[in-house]
């Protein structure tokens, strides 16, 4: 029956820009809650725990895909391995799971996988990153952020503050911390700063290195940066995600320089320890990511038992913080 259902699905997908399946044809209707008739198996392959964003994505799934609500869930920390990802999968699959909602750690390589998951008849749900796939329909959704659009946050953030400070038509030398090489977070903001480079002539890129979205690699890599590029020529750090940017931190110290006075720092998620370095004044500009993600997946599956159509590309509303908003902002913050 799965099988059946999932060819509607990709068979819809063609021919809609939304897509869905009718599981009431299904003789096992299954709602979420306390009414429900049968408990729904999920299985979540997780990026890792590299940082405090992907803890608090972690919990909310966690969180959502309870029991009492009526789930099985079943839960992989690939610790930054893709083939940990994929034995997950394989293993979802032996497990008879009735979604598969994956977090990739790369963009690439994910079609051959996906083919095994789609002849299991099993619906794949992508949450957080995204993936470059031949055909679009060896996933039925992905909900998350739009990487590009933070990247460009920062970039608008940072002209409006240098035009501010008179700084506009000042030589500015920015040092680029990247997240883990090839997944989509890392790529869209990347893009976001290589634009804005490139409309700027008198912004230059003095440094780019991967910290791998972690806190001590966000410091090794600064430091390495300070010893090649010398810290005295660093006007701005473009960090890739919050656990980064708080080692380079410690790194631009360790080297007797102050933090968002000296340079000006730029940094991706807004977790709560980073909205105190707004308000202690060592970060001057937060891009949010937002990584409660574990609701929304939730409504997704609830809206394809109901036999509704989901949208197939899910865009998360997020904001930018400075130390005009932060304030208001963090006390409100979980993660
Ligand atoms: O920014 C970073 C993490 O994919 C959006 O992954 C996510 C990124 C997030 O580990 O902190």
């Amino acid at each position: 029956m799965k099988k059946f259902l999932l060819s509607a699905i990709f068979i819809s997908l063609a021919a809609l820009s939304f897509i869905g399946c009718d599981k009431k044809s299904d003789s096992t209707v299954k709602t979420q809650g306390t009414d429900s008739r049968h408990t729904i198996k999920v299985g979540y392959v997780q990026v890792g725990h590299e940082s405090a964003w992907r803890n608090a994505n972690t919990l909310s799934f966690k969180s959502t895909f309870t029991a009492d609500s009526g789930y099985e869930f079943l839960f992989v920390d690939a610790d930054g391995s893709q083939k940990v990802q994929f034995d997950a999968i394989r293993n979802f699959i032996a497990q008879n799971v009735d979604y598969i909602v994956l977090a990739p750690v790369v963009e690439t390589g994910w079609d051959d996988i996906l083919k095994e998951v789609r002849e299991a008849g099993i619906p794949v749900i992508l949450s957080d990153r995204q993936i470059k796939v031949s055909d679009e329909s060896l996933y039925l959704c992905w909900v998350g952020a739009d990487f590009l659009q933070e990247g460009k946050n920062a970039v608008k953030w940072l002209t409006a503050y240098l035009e501010n400070k008179n700084l506009g038509t000042e030589e500015i030398n920015i040092v680029h911390l990247q997240g883990t090489m090839g997944a989509s977070a890392q790529v869209g903001r990347t893009q976001g700063l290589m634009d804005g480079i490139a409309s700027y002539p008198n912004w230059n890129l003095a440094a780019q290195k991967s910290g791998n979205f972690t806190t001590e690699g966000g410091k090794k890599a600064m430091q390495e940066i300070i010893k090649s590029v010398g810290i005295n020529k660093i006007n701005v750090l473009y960090s890739e995600n919050d656990d980064m940017t708080l080692g380079a931190i410690e790194a631009i110290k360790e080297a007797g320089k102050v933090p968002g006075d000296d340079i000006i720092i730029i940094s991706f998620d807004a977790v709560y320890k980073a909205f105190m370095k707004i308000i202690t004044g060592e970060i001057n500009c937060e891009c949010e990511c937002n990584p409660l993600h574990g609701p929304r997946v939730g409504e997704i599956i609830r809206t394809l038992e109901s036999g509704k159509p989901v949208e197939k590309i899910q865009y998360v509303n997020e904001s930018v913080f400075d130390h005009t908003n932060a304030q208001a902002v963090m006390l409100t913050r979980r993660y």
